[in-house]
């Protein structure tokens, strides 16, 4: 078991910032930069974001380790970590939001106990979703600067502007009953909802028909990552802006401002080998 206590708790964010928020970077370093400088961020030879460059807050919606390559995800670490502590000097300037590779990494490198990580499933499983881990079991200095990053990380963050306007962030989507909340369960659910690839058969609306079901007209967004899409996805007020960017399709993010949302996104950039996975298509119905 992740012992959920260590935990941040999730935390609402100040109204008067604006944000860039950043979907599952899964080692897309180059693609992170990118996305970054065409948003107004300056980026030095030493890979530190000039704080001046830019008003926004940067907000990362988890899964920033695995699937990529070990040199792009050693970077990627390397980046957030200099760049976390760099703009968070003043004023809290960047997030992160727990997503289930962050939490699966930290289970792997700690021995979590529960995890029984010698079993040849579970050793089949790291080999397979979870390459940052060896990274960081042979990279002490990596592994610290990871461990130091996933203690920062939130289950959620909300922005509430007013009454008829908010965005709660979580990594994966989830049932309302458990978003925002400040308990083991509730954790549980913002970071992983129910796998695809155990479920092959079933589309993604008949895996999580709660999120379609509980979708309304009104403008308190829920904003996930977590189900790679080959496309920003939207249906009412729920909103999944992972655009699979380690698949070679795009880095997307969600531009905060006062009571707008707006969205960007860059191309893959062909750095690193692209992952491939086949399309569980979300919000696939008419209407
Ligand atoms: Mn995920």
């Amino acid at each position: 078991m992740l012992d959920y206590t260590l935990l941040r708790k999730g935390a609402y964010l100040p109204c008067e910032d604006e944000y860039i928020i950043v979907g599952d970077v899964h080692g897309c370093i180059d693609e992170l930069r990118q996305l970054l400088l065409q948003n107004g961020f300056h980026i030095n030879q030493d890979g530190l974001i000039d704080p001046d460059s830019s008003s926004k807050s940067i907000i990362l919606l988890g899964d920033f380790v695995d699937k990529g390559s070990e040199k792009k995800i050693a970077q990627t670490i390397e980046f957030i970590y200099q760049n976390y502590y760099h703009l968070n000097r003043d004023k809290s300037r960047f997030y992160l939001i727990m997503g289930n590779h962050e939490d699966m990494i930290y289970r792997y490198i700690t021995n979590d106990p529960s995890l029984d990580i010698k079993s040849p499933k579970r050793q089949e499983e790291k080999r397979k979703y979870y390459n940052s881990a060896d990274l960081l079991e042979r990279d002490s200095e990596l592994k610290e600067k990871f461990l130091m990053l996933h203690r920062e990380s939130f289950p959620w963050l909300k922005y509430l502007y007013d009454e008829h306007f908010s965005v709660t962030l979580t990594h994966a989507p989830c049932q309302e009953q458990y978003l925002a909340k400040d308990n083991a369960d509730a954790y549980k659910k913002m970071i992983k909802s129910v796998s695809r690839s155990k479920n092959p058969n079933r589309t993604l609306d008949e895996l999580i028909p709660y999120l379609h079901q509980e979708a309304k007209e009104n403008q308190h967004y829920h904003v996930f990552g977590h189900l790679s899409q080959p496309n920003i996805r939207q249906y009412k007020n729920k909103i999944c802006i992972d655009t699979s960017a380690i698949y070679g399709n795009r880095l997307s993010c969600l531009l905060l401002k006062e009571r707008a949302l707006d969205f960007d996104s860059t191309p893959f950039l062909n750095q690193q080998k692209s992952a491939t996975q086949q399309y569980n298509l979300l919000f696939d119905f008419a209407y």
